[in-house]
């Protein structure tokens, strides 16, 4: 039976929380894409305080012009990264890029692609330079067990310098791995289901969720996730991070 059988869905959107899933992305052209679609999960209209969403491109497509500070992962095809100082970067899945706000740049897209965008305005930090283009790929960073548990690795993909306003790391669990704790915190999550599939506890409510699926974690969100399947469930995760909580856009810079 499909999900979309009469208006049947995983989808679901609570004050603290969205869980959003791929029968219910809705793509469409942002300022700066051409043959490239974007469905947006985290946006200010949401109320999360960053913006997030998949662009799906074309052959040829391209994306542009960032609002504020942008880190792209690649989800599935190539895309060329080109930034005007120096040859262009191949980026395939597991492949990611930093762009600090202000940066010119372009992606395009040599094969049909996917990729999961964040796009944040940056808050400076007195006596912190701006933070680096960064390029990367996962699996080129070595993990670490959340507090010591084997089964939970986190790849932290962006530097853990404080001229970085935000986080961005991938955790895998093992099948049956879950998080000690129930998290209850002042950052606000964008997380995008990657691989296997497991629960997720919501403020009061706990979700199956599978690869493809897209969650929005408000700030003191109750959170907790246990990994089920037989194989290891993996997401990508988005935290803003190194900041006061009393810092607030007046010093943020828009790219
Ligand atoms: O970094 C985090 O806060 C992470 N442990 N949260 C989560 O996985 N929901
Ligand atoms: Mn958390």
């Amino acid at each position: 039976m499909s999900l979309h059988h009469l208006g049947n869905t995983r989808s679901r959107r609570a004050l603290d929380h969205l869980l959003q899933t791929p029968d219910t992305f809705v793509f469409a052209p942002l300022p700066g894409m051409a043959e490239c679609t974007a469905a947006v999960h985290a946006a200010p209209a949401l109320g999360a305080a960053f913006t997030q969403y998949t662009a799906v491109f074309d052959p040829g497509g391209t994306l542009g012009q960032a609002h504020g500070s942008r880190f792209v992962y690649v989800l599935q095809g190539i895309l060329e990264l080109a930034c005007g100082d120096g040859p262009a970067v191949t980026l395939q899945a597991g492949g990611y890029a930093f762009l600090p706000a202000g940066r010119p740049h372009i992606f395009r897209a040599t094969t049909s692609s996917r990729a999961a965008v964040i796009e944040k305005d940056y808050v400076s930090l007195e006596g912190t330079p701006l933070p680096e283009k960064i390029i990367g790929q996962e699996c080129d960073v070595v993990s670490t067990p959340l507090l010591g548990d084997s089964a939970l690795q986190v790849r932290t993909l962006l530097p853990a310098s404080t001229a970085f306003d935000f986080a961005a790391n991938t955790m895998e669990y093992q099948p049956g791995a879950r998080l000690s704790m129930v998290e209850v915190h002042v950052m606000e999550h964008g997380l995008l289901m990657l691989e296997g599939e497991g629960i997720y506890r919501l403020g009061d409510a706990w979700y199956p969720v599978a690869a493809g699926d897209f969650i929005w974690m408000a700030p003191y969100c109750p959170q907790w996730f246990g990994a089920l399947g037989s194989r290891p469930a993996r997401y990508l995760i988005y935290k803003d991070w190194n900041r006061h909580p009393l810092a607030n856009s007046d010093r943020s810079v828009r790219g």
